[in-house]
């Protein structure tokens, strides 16, 4: 069936997810807060500590919703009656686009739930207005979410690509996936075969082994390339299905196009040269900012360029 893609308010897919515990909902979320600022913040200086935070002892209380699902604070999930094949952090690289988020998580989160994942949503915010750098968000949303808990599968969603049938699963492979066999700007086709952008799988083993993400992309394109030329560098391949159930599509768009990565021809070409220095073995970046909200954890961060 076709989503919906008009614009909506997070509120009112908090009511579509949540259905007449949104109240219950916003409050545990609430008093998580004031707990998560209590653990972070030191409340003499003020200054933000780096704790190690614990999943289960901070996100509290849990609510169990009437659809076998368990639900933290920060927009986690786990089933109750079965043990899920993969545990899922969806990361989103993030910056301005308040008005994407609700449409895609109010088709996201009942997808998730019917393919029985454990599943949390962190939307990995770009704090600053350098150029946007989708790959080094990665790399920090891998890194912060693992402090969280011990996930295997990472699914890096661009925020404004929607699936458009719910048997696109979620889950892993041994290898790295691609969960988009078409899109409806490209006449659900993909522009070309060794395309890895928008949706993309990974576990925890297949990002180490490659690396992580290349933090030298600054604006658009070129670092979905590099994370393709990476995987295929380390002996891995990359596993797509086809057909329709892998049809995304796209929310317009009313905003100027990214500027451009005008430098992305030069890095592609070297990409071979970089993959053991650049990416998790040499990331840096300030303590980000968390929050939690009611389908998500923000992680809010600053960075900036690392020299090499
Ligand atoms: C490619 C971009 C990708 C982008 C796709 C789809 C580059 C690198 C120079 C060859 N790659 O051309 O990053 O996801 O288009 O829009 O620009």
């Amino acid at each position: 069936m076709k989503p919906d893609l008009n614009v909506i308010p997070i509120a009112h897919t908090e009511e579509i997810v949540f259905g007449h515990l949104v109240g219950e909902v916003r409050t545990a979320v609430k008093v998580a807060n004031e707990m998560l600022r209590k653990k972070l913040v030191d409340d003499k200086t003020g200054n933000k500590t780096d704790t190690d935070w614990h999943f289960n002892e901070l996100l509290k209380p849990e609510i169990k919703t009437n659809d076998s699902y368990r639900y933290l604070p920060g927009g986690h999930w786990k089933p109750i009656n079965c043990s899920p094949k993969w545990k899922v952090a969806i990361l989103i690289p993030f910056r301005d686009r308040f008005f994407h988020l609700p449409i895609l998580l109010r088709y996201l989160i009942p997808m998730l739930k019917k393919q029985l994942l454990q599943f949390s949503f962190f939307v990995i915010e770009q704090a600053n207005k350098n150029l946007f750098n989708r790959a080094m968000l990665m790399n920090v949303g891998f890194l912060e979410s693992l402090k969280i808990f011990d996930y295997d599968c990472f699914v890096i969603h661009d925020v404004d690509h929607v699936p458009l049938d719910d048997r696109n699963y979620y889950g892993c492979t041994d290898m790295p996936r691609h969960f988009m066999s078409g899109v409806d700007k490209w006449k659900y086709k993909l522009l070309y075969k060794n395309f890895f952008g928008a949706v993309t799988g990974l576990t925890k083993e297949n990002i180490r082994s490659i690396n992580g993400f290349p933090n030298v992309y600054w604006g658009w394109g070129g670092e979905d390339d590099d994370i393709w030329k990476r995987v295929k560098d380390v002996g891995l391949n990359i596993t797509r299905y086809e057909g329709p159930v892998y049809h995304y599509d796209v929310i317009r768009h009313h905003h100027k196009s990214a500027p451009l990565a005008k430098d992305r021809f030069e890095l592609l070409r070297r990409s071979h040269d970089r993959l053991k220095k650049d990416g998790l073995s040499n990331i840096v970046y300030p303590i980000p900012v968390y929050e939690l909200h009611t389908l998500y954890t923000n992680i809010s961060v600053d960075i900036n360029r690392i020299k090499i």
